[in-house]
């Protein structure tokens, strides 16, 4: 059935009533809903969310605490990368980035003022173990402690990230950091610890934050094609190796989340809900019809072969290791079953598609169909909008490893938002961005798909990585030499659809 929405005036002509005045409040009565607002569709009520569906934004330590080397923190690698001149745009740091350690009590107020129901937040390594492992500086765990209370004191759910790329410096220099499978043994070592801090009040734990970013990016780097620009990839800590290197630390990077998985189920709380937050890279479907839909899955699986295909399947596909050929990562059958420990939850970061694709009759049975030029992007230049993306990542996901549940962990767009002579932030482009995702995703939860919850990325302006704080995430702007957070139109609209669990 189509959406039907009639003019008061094209009511009138279908009723065939002319010439009479009929009050709007009758003809809303006509067709048989709510007193307010225009006529509703059966399909435009149902543009809810399943009940209990959580509402949150999303941050990252780095991103926005500040205090970099405060209360006993030690340094991480991105401490380290952003101090080196030309890293970063515009030489910017983390250093006080939106001083969110002394302001943290503020914050989750604003998030309050969102009428958020969750919170995803990440917890920086260094804080806890300043030299990676040995020694925990109880400072730094308090922090983190207070925050939580903070959170379940203003009913907001608290889901903690472990690692979102801020590795000790001590680590990358003890071990060579993801090279080495020491690494991943330290990181369930913290694991442990945290969830057997907080595991009590922070009843779900991400392990680990897109591998792909850290991984490829700090450990080779990447020119990746995007419609008719190259995109450089790099994070901390900026090497450059060959690529059996970079598989090796693929490897150690998926069983680092293995062992964290069995590490937080020894020492966390019973019924602590564990996962992890991948950038999935989905294909998506150019048309829609059962070939190309099916091509699409695979492609899916193919193109996360791996990360999430591997935690999900346990098995490396054999395509991935022929194309890897003599730089393939070196592996046992026992790292494979801790690598697939079964899991809560998954955790998708979504933001457009991989690529979209076509079926082929030859191999590997789909196509990638390449980018037109003038395909229309948001203000990051990765950012290809497909906001379809948002029905088939989890529709996919579902298809190919059936998980408990799935939380769309982060979406969102960048910006250059500005506040306006009125005191107010018209990020326009964001919440037609936001609502067109959205839209989709209701499509996905009305056939069942299991998403539990949405993370907006992200609560507020803040460190963008390499773009520095030129590109703004936020739904609440940040003056970033005052520290003034002022909610944008955007958040005004996820208050809207927290409060209607519903697109609106
Ligand atoms: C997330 O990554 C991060 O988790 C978060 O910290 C960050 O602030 C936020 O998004 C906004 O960037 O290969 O064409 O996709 C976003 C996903 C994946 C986007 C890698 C950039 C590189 C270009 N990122 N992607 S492409």
């Amino acid at each position: 059935m189509k959406t039907l929405e009639l003019t008061r005036r094209e009511a009138i002509q279908l009723l065939g009533i002319t010439g009479l005045a009929i009050p709007a409040a009758s003809l809303v009565g006509c067709a048989g809903q709510s007193d307010t607002g225009p006529p509703k569709s059966p399909e435009h009520a149902a543009r809810t969310f399943p009940k209990g569906f959580l509402w949150g934004t999303a941050t990252a330590a780095y991103q926005i605490e500040g205090a970099w080397n405060e209360d006993g923190k030690g340094p991480s690698i991105w401490d380290t990368y952003t101090h080196i001149k030309g890293k970063i745009k515009h030489g910017d740091t983390g250093d006080v980035a939106n001083d969110h350690y002394h302001r943290y009590k503020e914050d989750v107020q604003l998030m309050k003022g969102l009428g958020a129901t969750a919170y995803r937040f990440s917890i920086s390594w260094p804080r806890i173990f300043p030299q990676g492992t040995g020694q925990p500086n109880a400072k730094g765990l308090d922090f983190y402690s207070r925050l939580v209370d903070e959170l379940v004191a203003a009913g907001i759910a608290p889901f903690a990230t472990l690692y979102h790329w801020d590795l000790p410096q001590a680590i990358q220099d003890k071990y060579g950091g993801w090279r080495s499978r020491d690494t991943a043994k330290a990181f369930a070592d913290y694991a442990g610890f945290v969830a057997e801090k907080l595991s009590d009040r922070a009843r779900h734990i991400f392990t680990i934050n897109e591998f792909r970013s850290f991984v490829d990016g700090g450990y080779h780097g990447a020119d990746v094609k995007v419609g008719g620009g190259v995109v450089h990839l790099e994070a901390a800590p900026g090497l450059r190796l060959e690529l059996p290197e970079l598989y090796q630390a693929r490897h150690h990077a998926v069983l680092g989340h293995g062992l964290a998985v069995q590490a937080i189920r020894a020492r966390g709380k019973a019924g602590t809900q564990c996962g992890l937050a991948d950038s999935i890279h989905s294909a998506v479907p150019l048309i829609a019809s059962d070939e190309h839909v099916k091509a699409a899955t695979a492609a899916t699986r193919e193109l996360n072969a791996e990360y999430l295909t591997v935690v999900l399947e346990g098995r490396y596909t054999d395509a991935y290791l022929k194309a890897a050929g003599s730089a393939a990562p070196k592996f046992t059958p026992e790292d494979l079953a801790i690598i697939s420990t079964p899991l809560d939850f998954i955790g998708i970061n979504v933001y457009k598609p991989a690529t979209y694709v076509l079926a082929s009759a030859s191999e590997p049975g789909y196509q990638e169909v390449p980018l037109n030029p003038s395909h229309p992007k948001m203000l990051s230049p990765w950012h290809v909008i497909g906001p379809e993306v948002m029905y088939w990542a989890p529709k996919q996901v579902q298809s190919l490893w059936n998980p408990k549940a799935i939380y769309i962990s982060e979406n969102g767009c960048g910006a250059s938002d500005q506040v306006a002579a009125d005191g107010n932030v018209y990020d326009t482009d964001r919440v037609m961005f936001l609502r067109n995702c959205l839209e989709w995703l209701q499509q996905a939860t009305s056939e069942g798909v299991p998403v539990a919850g949405y993370f907006l990325w992200s609560l507020m302006d803040n460190f963008e990585w390499g773009d520095g704080y030129g590109v703004r995430f936020g739904v609440v702007h940040v003056d970033f030499k005052t520290q003034k957070r002022t909610p944008k139109m955007s958040a005004r609209f996820l208050h809207e659809v927290s409060a209607r669990n519903a697109v609106v």
